[in-house]
């Protein structure tokens, strides 16, 4: 997978990439990424990237011209390249769609914007998809451009290098998880539940599963809505109500 990253501060990438997981899928070559300061595609002694907005108002506008001119340098060939913007306007993303993005073939280009808004032709022109991690306003597109690059990074072969992940995941996809314990067994009057010192395997994956309906059901019912449950998930949510008073 080939990321290319658009942003007045590249450092913020460099950071984050040059770490763990990231870092690895890096040196392993499962993901090559270019990090690209904006400003280098200026043509000013300043190196300006913003302007006050046309119609007046306070905040700044970033100048399309940098952005047109980094786009056609890194990636001229407009087939070739998929073009995100992060804005809290765009399209949820979502784990379907991490899955999707995995097994794009073009390059990922994000363009994080910063100060108040894009100037609208960057869109018109060269974004095919904005993106939106939430509801709420940030300071900058680069948070959200970190995110959707570590979700779909962990999702392509051999980035997790541990095969078991991919498995476990399977087993409770669209719920949430279980309750995790590690040693020790018994630390400040809370114990590890039995069932998990059993050695029994098949109580163990049953145990999981029923605690993952559980929290599943008391926090996001609403992942559940979507999903159509096995006859042993339906047992299991059946044992559930009738436990809960
Ligand atoms: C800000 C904004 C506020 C209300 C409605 C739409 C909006 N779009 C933007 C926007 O694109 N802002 C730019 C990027 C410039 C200012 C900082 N930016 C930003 C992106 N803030 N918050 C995001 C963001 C991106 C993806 N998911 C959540 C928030």
């Amino acid at each position: 997978m080939r990321y290319d990253i658009i942003t007045i501060f590249p450092d913020i990438f460099h950071a984050y990439l040059s770490e763990s997981i990231m870092k690895r899928a890096i040196a392993k070559g499962i993901i090559e990424i270019g990090i690209h300061n904006l400003r280098d595609f200026t043509t000013d002694r300043h190196r300006t990237v913003d302007d006050s907005p046309y119609g007046g108002g306070s905040g700044m506008v970033m100048k399309p011209e940098p952005f047109f001119t980094a786009i056609e340098t890194i990636c001229s060939d407009d087939s070739a390249r998929r073009v995100i913007m992060l804005s809290p306007a765009g399209r949820r993303f979502e784990q379907g769609l991490a899955e999707e993005m995995a097994q794009e073939t073009r390059r990922l280009v994000f363009l994080c914007g910063r100060y108040e808004a894009i100037d609208e032709r960057v869109k018109t022109a060269l974004v095919d998809e904005e993106l939106s991690i939430g509801d709420y306003v940030l300071t900058g597109g680069e948070l959200p451009a970190l995110v959707i690059i570590d979700a779909i990074t962990r999702l392509l072969p051999g980035a997790l290098g541990d095969e078991h992940s991919a498995e476990v995941e399977s087993f409770t996809w669209g719920m949430l998880d279980y309750p995790h314990y590690t040693r020790p067994e018994h630390f400040r009057g809370f114990s590890v539940p039995e069932v998990l010192l059993s050695g029994n395997h098949k109580d163990i994956l049953k145990w999981r599963r029923k605690e993952a309906l559980r929290r599943t059901l008391e926090r996001r019912p609403d992942l559940l809505e979507k999903r159509t449950l096995s006859d042993e998930d339906k047992r299991l949510t059946q044992e559930i109500k009738e436990e809960t008073p």
